[in-house]
């Protein structure tokens, strides 16, 4: 046969065609084999796709189909986050309807990523705005429902006035707008939430078991759930039959306390100033401070607003009136909403005590040098006690607990812990979402949709901009429906859900995609479950990792699975980057995978981004390194056609002249390698450096040497490559006259006989010091040795007029030759 070209768009579709055919991403259940669920992110169908995407699904791709090779059942689906307001932002924009633009640009994404050749099995999709799959959203909302963990509430809610939408805590960042950018204020709605808090301590201890979790992802879970061991201090508020409760993690600082301050929406400021002449000023205050966000509220350099109440409250210790002040830096839910205010030792209260001209009373001195007064900075490090009654002279440790315990036996206080995790706000005032499956009725009030009504279906006819409203109340006959528990006039809840609640559960569904009767099947759930692999962007760290553990935990609670996490072990691929930034619209440095595809092939851009760089480090684009991961595709091509012919005749390989011996031994060791490489320490970078060092170990191989030897090491570079470049081996792997697919093949194993070193180098010490190294034959003797060893010029030099009077020989590491 004559040789051919590489054509990689030819081959390319050629064999994603049959593998269409032939159903070979198609999930295979052997019995008795084990279980591998590699999961990739799935996306939102955004429109098309960018090179973020092509490299985690390069990596997702490569662990699949290793895994397959060795014989594992491997589950590898994806699926379309599809609802969200990128699509209804279009529909406005375009005076359209979301649904089809999302349908077209799932139709794009998911022909790129089959002209990618990624093995996913396509009968498994999941895409989460149809009907199908949001009826058990639906299902699993009313579950949580069930268990209490579902609640609605009053509460200030962060709103965008841009979005004319509310958004999670998440979905704020520096008080802006996640998506817009514009200032988020503080707004009252009915609400409704999960109870997340519920599980905070579970979430917490969990991560300690999550062994295959890079350590930087537990750490930002461990800040976001911000667990903090705190006593609540109650104090009276004078003339008033209340009290207010404060945290604090500082009770050593009791006695610093000159002032307590309150957050503005705390429900006590409401009582104690009822009849106040201050009355007026202090709502105005409240409703400024409102508007603000929390970030706002609470960095450390935003300036720090306050009021005096005029009302004083009681120390629980001196019996002193200390006066209550409300400020914008002290948070309503966090903690009690309460705060004792000590200047001398916190921060922000030396900043706002200093301000509004409150006294500051040192508490705590470090060891050693007393404090200068009047102090320039709060104090906060650890000390001993000062005028502190029956305390002082105590450090701050042993304080904090002997004046805890002694809060406690007077029933003014008690340890406790606090959290910085909030409910999880779920009602969003969007179109494109879940509708929340819940009526309210004026005789039953609030009333689940039964679970056999479900689903709720979204409406197509609605006004997508109606500020302050969400869209589906402008839908009369959406609205207004029939109450299930009495039959009576009722209405429908019009909020939808966030969208984080489709993407908590998606995992599950692939394993049971098609089932009519329940979310997904617990026997299928629990087979294929935790996922081994998950990959996906560092910026889910907490988000959608952290609720999913929650939705899981929940499940399991409930019966539905069987394991408390769902991610095994979780890669946090790097960004792509290109002259120092990150890939993106706005900075003009994209390079488009269709591009990309279009001009080398499917498997160079696979190649590429696989070789660039370890995955979970940044990427750094680089056109030559594409031309590079090109041309070595196009040399293990030449390197193949060369020799196809001599596939035929192929005789058993012989190993025992020296060049095909060492052949022999590079081809197995680059078989370990690259099984270890990708199956352990998913360092892709480096397995294709190995077959690449094998490629180059082939070419430099004698003519004249043992033909069975090179055309094995050729076979194993396919079959070491299949994974990284499926359609280029596909075609080699034919082409030397197998009649199955390359990626139905075995891995190959290595040979632990090919791996034994033939030689071992020794080091030579003279009286303890290396003078010399040499290198002996494995099994040589340790006469041998010996006679090697002193026949050498330098050893001769050392010992020279003198007498070798031992004669040490560590094997397989160094010789000793003890003279006098
Ligand atoms: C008195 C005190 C003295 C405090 C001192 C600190 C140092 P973490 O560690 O983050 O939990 N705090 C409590 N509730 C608050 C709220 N709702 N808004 C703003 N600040 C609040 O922080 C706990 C500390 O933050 C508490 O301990 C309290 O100030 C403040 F030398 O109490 B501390
Ligand atoms: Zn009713």
């Amino acid at each position: 046969m004559s040789e051919r070209k590489y054509e990689p768009a030819e081959i390319e579709r050629k064999w994603q065609k049959y593998w269409e055919q032939s159903g070979l991403h198609k999930t295979v259940e052997a019995s008795g084999q084990p279980y591998y669920y590699c999961l990739e992110m799935f996306p939102y169908p955004s429109g098309r796709l960018h090179m973020g995407h092509v490299r985690v699904y390069s990596i997702g791709d490569v662990v699949a189909r290793f895994k397959r090779m060795q014989g594992y059942n491997v589950l590898h689906p994806m699926g379309w986050d599809a609802f969200g307001m990128p699509a209804e932002n279009a529909a406005i924009k375009n005076q359209s309807h979301p649904a089809p633009w999302t349908f077209d640009n799932i139709a794009f994404m998911r022909n790129q990523q089959k002209e990618l050749g990624v093995s996913y099995d396509w009968e498994r999709e999941v895409t989460t705005c149809l009907p199908d799959y949001y009826k058990w959203t639906q299902w699993l909302f009313l579950l949580f429902y069930e268990r209490g963990l579902a609640y609605k509430k009053k509460g200030a809610v962060n709103w965008c006035p841009e979005c004319a939408t509310v958004l999670a805590n998440e979905q704020v960042e520096d008080g802006e707008c996640w998506r817009c950018g514009s200032e988020v204020v503080k707004k009252d709605l009915e609400q409704w939430f999960l109870r997340i808090t519920d599980y905070a301590e579970r979430l917490l201890n969990d991560l300690d078991k999550l062994s295959g979790w890079p350590e930087r992802v537990k750490t930002m879970q461990r800040n976001w759930i911000g667990k903090s061991h705190g006593t609540e201090v109650v104090f009276a508020v004078d003339g008033h039959d209340e009290t207010l409760t404060v945290f604090t993690t500082r009770p050593d600082t009791l006695y610093g306390v000159t002032y307590l301050v309150v957050a503005p929406e705390h429900p006590a400021v409401e009582r104690i100033t009822q009849t106040s002449p201050r009355r007026d000023e202090i709502r105005a205050f409240v409703e400024e401070v409102r508007k603000k966000s929390e970030i706002e509220r609470t960095s450390a350099d935003a300036e720090k607003i306050g009021l005096f109440t005029g009302e004083y409250a009681i120390h629980p210790k001196t019996g002193e009136r200390v006066p209550i002040w409300i400020a914008n830096y002290v948070l309503p839910d966090y903690g009690t909403g309460a705060v004792m205010g000590v200047p001398a030792h916190d921060e922000r209260d030396f900043e706002f005590a200093t301000k509004y001209n409150l006294p500051i009373k040192v508490v705590i001195q470090p060891q050693g040098e007393p404090l200068a007064l009047p102090l320039q900075a709060a104090y906060t490090e650890k000390g001993v006690l000062v005028d502190s009654q029956e305390f002082s002279g105590l450090p701050t440790v042993e304080a904090i607990e002997k004046i805890s315990e002694s809060l406690e036996r007077e029933g003014k206080g008690k340890r406790t812990v606090s959290y910085r995790l909030r409910d999880w706000l779920i009602s969003r005032q969007r179109y494109w979402g879940c509708p929340i499956p819940i009526v309210y009725c004026e005789a039953c009030g609030t009333v689940p949709v039964p679970k056999e009504q479900l689903p709720v279906l979204l409406p197509d006819e609605v006004q997508f901009e109606v500020a302050g409203k969400s869209p589906l109340a402008t839908n009369e006959s959406f609205v207004n429906t029939a109450c299930p528990a009495c039959g009576g006039k009722a209405t429908r809840e019009t909020d939808t859900m966030d969208t984080f609640i489709d993407s908590s559960w998606y995992y599950l569904r692939y394993t049971s995609p098609q089932k009519a009767d329940g979310p997904f099947d617990s026997e299928a759930v629990n087979r294929w479950l935790p996922v081994d692999k998950y990959i996906g962007g560092i910026e889910h760290a907490v988000l959608h990792l952290l609720y999913s553990r929650f939705f899981t935990k929940v499940l399991y609670d409930a019966g539905l699975v069987n394991f408390e996490e769902p991610f095994e072990s979780l890669l946090t691929q790097g960004m792509v980057i290109k002259e120092g930034a990150k890939m993106s619209k706005s900075k003009g440095n994209v390079v488009s995978p269709e591009d990309i595809v279009a001009k080398y092939g499917a498997d160079t851009a696979r190649t590429f981004i696989l070789f660039a760089a370890p995955p979970d480090r940044d990427l750094e684009w680089s056109d030559q390194g594409v031309e590079g991961a090109h041309r070595f595709l196009g040399r293990v091509w030449r390197l193949v056609e060369t020799h196809a012919d001599r596939f035929a005749a192929r005789t058993a390989a012989d190993p025992s002249q020296p060049a095909a011996r060492k052949l022999w031994q590079q081809t197995h060791f680059a078989i370990k390698k690259v099984t270890e490489d990708i199956g352990e320490r998913y360092q892709f970078n480096t397995a294709i450096s190995a077959i690449m060092e094998l490629v180059n170990a082939i070419q430099a191989y004698p003519h004249n040497a043992d033909m069975g030897v090179k055309l094995d090491a050729i076979e194993t570079v396919i079959l070491l490559l299949a994974p990284v470049a499926p359609h280029i081996t596909e075609e080699l792997w034919h082409r030397i006259g197998h009649p199955e697919s390359v990626h139905l093949q075995k891995w190959p194993a290595f040979d632990p006989a090919a791996l034994v070193q033939d030689e071992i180098e020794y080091a030579i010490q003279v009286n303890g010091k290396v003078r010399d190294r040499v290198v002996v034959a494995k099994d040589a003797t340790q006469d041998e040795i010996r006679e090697l060893v002193l026949a050498r010029e330098k050893i001769k030099d050392e010992v020279a007029g003198k007498q070798v009077k031992k004669f040490i020989v560590v094997p397989g590491k160094l010789v000793n030759v003890v003279v006098g």
